[in-house]
């Protein structure tokens, strides 16, 4: 990673994204791949993703597929962006419609493991180090309509797969998979960071496989972000990420970075830039946006709503820098207690017998005195709003 810089990358399927939606036809144009990689290097981006379908037609013959690939490689090479990761389209062709690796027919899922795999050996060329598996149509509408069992026995082979060529070819790559819990499924299989983590435990080749979340796809569920990928992180299986903007529980709507719960975006930038209070595993790879310029824009729009992402995310950068280092902000946080939380609860050597012979722990322990404790989480919190406000 760059020193100063932070690596920002986008997805050609965003800014290319044409908005056509369930109820309306595309109000934007195509968007040549190559220009996309050059503005987006204008704006000061360092690498770019996408889906095998983004750059090259479904149907494409070998000539068209070389012919479009070098033409991305070219602008890649130009600009000195990075190919950072590469995904599989597995939702967008009808072929899909019942899945893809747990379609109910077989021979789709099979067609589906060779899409992927031809991808992976497209990803290994290029040099992107993380293969991300979206599993957009793996689900179902009707809970009747599918084995549930078998269902995860299939999507844990295909995963188990695509793994095993990884090492096969001795490949510098690392699946991360992308969970979502409905859309454009009526519900998807693996539908939050915490479901995918429990699959990847059951795999063979789980070593090298871990998570790429949305910000999105955790808060349509309801769920903590920050919260997950702070367990991601725990576990050691943070590969990636997905950022953009959500507004609650609703259909999947692809803002900005920020256009959504901009205080759960402070802690997110928090964490990703800062790490954990006490300190931990700190994330290391690009800082992805995965959203949509929304159907209202121009290109105009498309490319401002572009640099939103990134200014929003480097603002946020430095106004939780200001937080981390406000004396106040300490002050607030040891009054939390927020770094006697990285003690062990157990003394080093203690067994559960010292544990149960210590009267201070129970017997003698004055859990009325400790109720009375003052943590001070408003105070905490109302600094982190004054930071993002900017300053004080
Ligand atoms: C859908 C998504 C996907 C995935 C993409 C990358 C089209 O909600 O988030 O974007 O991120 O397939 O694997
Ligand atoms: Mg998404
Ligand atoms: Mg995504
Ligand atoms: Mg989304």
């Amino acid at each position: 990673m760059p020193g100063e810089q932070i690596p920002f990358s986008f997805g050609l399927w965003t800014v290319g994204w044409q908005a056509q939606d369930p109820f309306g036809a595309a109000t934007r144009p195509v968007l040549d791949p190559s220009y996309a990689v050059h503005k987006l290097a204008e704006l000061g981006a360092w690498g770019f993703t996408f889906h095998d379908d983004d750059v090259v037609p479904f149907d494409a013959d070998d000539d068209t597929r070389e012919r479009a690939l070098a033409s991305v490689r070219k602008a890649a090479d130009e600009t000195g962006l990075v190919i950072e990761m590469l995904t599989t389209n597995l939702f967008g062709h009808p072929v899909f419609k019942d899945g893809a690796l747990t379609s109910n027919d077989r021979s789709v899922r099979r067609f589906a493991l060779r899409k992927v795999l031809r991808n992976v050996d497209l990803a290994a060329e290029l040099g992107a180090r993380t293969f991300v598996m979206w599993g957009g149509r793996e689900g179902t509408e009707y809970d009747g309509a599918k084995d549930l069992h078998a269902a995860h026995e299939r999507y844990a082979e295909g995963i188990d797969t695509v793994a095993a060529h990884i090492k096969q070819r001795d490949y510098d790559l690392r699946i991360a998979l992308e969970p979502k819990p409905n859309e454009p499924r009526g519900d998807l299989l693996l539908p939050t960071i915490g479901h995918a983590l429990a699959l990847i435990a059951r795999l063979d080749n789980g070593d090298i496989v871990g998570l790429n979340p949305e910000v999105g796809h955790e808060q349509m569920a309801g769920l903590n972000f920050t919260h997950g990928i702070a367990q991601a992180l725990w576990a050691g299986k943070l590969f990636h990420l997905d950022l953009n903007g959500q507004r609650s529980i609703k259909y999947d709507q692809d803002l900005v970075f920020g256009h959504g719960d901009l205080l759960s975006a402070f802690f997110t930038v928090d964490l990703l830039e800062h790490g954990f209070p006490a300190g931990g595993p700190r994330y290391e790879g690009a800082r992805h946006f995965d959203y949509k310029p929304s159907r209202t824009e121009t290109e105009r729009g498309v490319w401002e709503s572009a640099q939103a992402n990134m200014d929003t995310y480097r603002k946020l950068a430095e106004r939780t820098a200001a937080y981390r280092a406000d004396p106040r902000v300490r002050d607030a946080m040891l009054r939390a207690g927020l770094f006697e939380l990285a003690e062990p609860t157990l003394s080093a050597g203690e067994s559960i017998g010292d544990l149960l012979a210590d009267r201070s722990a129970y017997e003698d322990f004055d859990a009325y005195a400790a109720a009375e404790r003052d943590y001070g989480f408003v105070r905490l919190n109302q600094l982190a709003v004054e930071h993002l406000l900017g300053g004080s």
